[in-house]
């Protein structure tokens, strides 16, 4: 209440100092609906969550100090809640349940109103049980202040079963429990898993479709793009549990930023994008006509999805929605390369959390510091001091660890040091270390968790706490929120 009329009066200063369209322009409110809808994958209806504005717009945009002025509608049978992810939002409005609010409920509304400090290509999604896996995310791309229109073309990533996720996460603490009961002595590590279930993936979950802006490669979206063009691409990984490597096939694309972070450019046709990743690549479409798909191939699977970019009398292809061989898994040769373009100012570092990350198979339990959400002891920090989070990955298996309302730059893998990338995401390897660092300049209670959906539900997650600021829901109030609903309708 306080937090809304201080609001309000800040806007009336701001008509009476600026009494321009500008200002009525960043105070316009956009309703985001979730809705639930049936979509058709590869020809079979399936019920899913929708994002959309009141117009039926898909995701959501915003300018650069403009004020981030969304109403969240629930228009759904269920609680749900959405996180701005990468946003450096004020904690109140992080949208994390039982952390940062409770969840929305049917029918109801909760808005959310702070200034966008930040630009470039972000995304949203449910940060509620089981919901991100039937498709409860969304782009969120931020324009630069001075930033010059130029043609994009975005591929929101994500992976797709028909299956009830609670049946899918059910199925993996099941299969688990039943292959450690065959077994005395069960390896801890996922890799060893993937042989005993005969699969080459090591992703836990097999997926029936990977999606690009909800369509797949029987049915791709094509973007019309002229000869000689220029087009930014904004890749998000929105996915629940996929790593993908970015495939530009014919073409040579310039990455400049990664998680919206600007980064010293990198040329090449091939990129990696783990889950909760942005990458921002330009391409430069050949003279003459031609069609250029650009495909995202999930790792340890012979799956692919994308999209076609096309010049207006080129021929499209179709396209196969399988590869030839089995698709690389991911590796940390990129993260040793990209270097942020703007570094942090050396600072001392005067705290550093360690974070060490491990599995347990036979209970499909993840820990962090062998605790499991919400049973967790955090760390406290103070404001404004540089802060090292030190990642010791003791698993066999990656985890994209996502860390709120901060943004962090990767200092060190493996013992080495670099001075490496910014972002709010990044992905520790099996049996490897990662430090970032980042100043802690927002006070809150923040979510640092792997951002594998069903690690997260295993237990992968905690937060980081300022010191002093107030925890509004107890250890007791969030396992009772947590045991109020089903992990998922359909
Ligand atoms: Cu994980």
């Amino acid at each position: 209440m306080i937090r809304k009329s201080f609001h309000i009066a800040l806007l009336f200063l701001f008509f009476i100092a600026f009494p321009s369209t500008h200002a009525a322009a960043s105070a316009k409110q956009v309703h985001l609906q979730v809705i639930e809808k049936t979509i058709r994958v590869n020809g079979k209806k399936s019920k899913v969550f929708g994002i959309q504005q009141r117009n039926g717009k898909f995701g959501l945009t915003g300018k650069e100090g403009d004020l981030f002025n969304v109403v969240v509608e629930n228009k759904t049978q269920v609680p749900l809640v959405l996180h701005w992810h990468g946003i450096l939002s004020p904690n109140d409005d992080d949208g994390v349940p039982y952390v940062t609010q409770l969840p929305i409920q049917p029918g109801e509304s909760y808005p959310y109103e702070f200034k966008l400090k930040q630009a470039g290509t972000y995304w949203f999604h449910s940060h509620y049980k089981l919901q991100e896996q039937k498709l409860m995310a969304a782009p969120l791309i931020i324009y630069g202040a001075n930033e010059k229109p130029e043609k994009e073309a975005m591929l929101f990533i994500q992976d797709f079963t028909f299956e009830n996720p609670r049946e899918v996460y059910a199925k993996l603490r099941g299969n688990l429990q039943q292959a450690a009961a065959s077994s005395d002595k069960m390896p801890m590590d996922m890799p060893t898993m993937g042989k005993k279930m005969a699969m080459p993936d090591v992703s836990d979950v097999k997926f029936d479709a990977y999606l690009t802006n909800h369509r797949t490669l029987s049915n791709p979206q094509v973007i019309r793009v002229k000869p000689g063009e220029t087009v930014r691409l904004r890749i998000i990984n929105g996915s629940a549990s996929s790593n993908y490597y970015v495939d530009l096939g014919k073409l040579q694309g310039t990455l400049f930023a990664v998680d919206a972070e600007p980064v010293q450019p990198v040329q090449g046709s091939r990129f990696q994008l783990a889950i909760g990743n942005r990458l921002d690549i330009r391409v430069q479409i050949p003279p003459g006509q031609g069609a250029y798909p650009i495909l995202a191939l999930p790792e340890g699977t012979r799956q692919r999805t994308g999209l076609i970019l096309a010049t207006t009398h080129a021929a499209v292809p179709r396209l196969s929605e399988t590869t030839e061989s089995v698709n690389p898994v991911l590796n940390d040769e990129q993260e040793k390369k990209l270097k942020a373009l703007h570094p942090f100012p050396l600072r001392p570092i005067k705290q550093s959390l360690l974070y060490n990350l491990e599995g347990d198979m036979k209970t499909y339990r993840w820990t962090i510091n062998g605790e499991v959400w919400p049973y967790v002891t955090p760390y406290k920090v103070k404001p404004n001091q540089r802060i090292e989070l030190y990642f010791n990955n003791k698993s066999g298996m990656a985890h994209p660890m996502h860390f709120h309302g901060h943004v962090f730059q990767i200092t060190e893998i493996n013992g080495k040091k670099i001075n490496g990338r910014k972002g709010d995401s990044v992905n520790v390897m099996p049996h490897s270390t990662m430090k970032v660092v980042l100043d802690t300049e927002n006070p809150g209670i923040w979510m640092l968790h792997c951002h594998i959906l069903y690690h997260q539900m295993g237990g992968m997650m905690t937060t980081v706490n300022y010191e002093n600021y107030p925890e509004r829901f107890t250890t007791e109030q969030r396992v009772k929120g947590e045991q109020l609903y089903d992990l998922s309708p359909f």
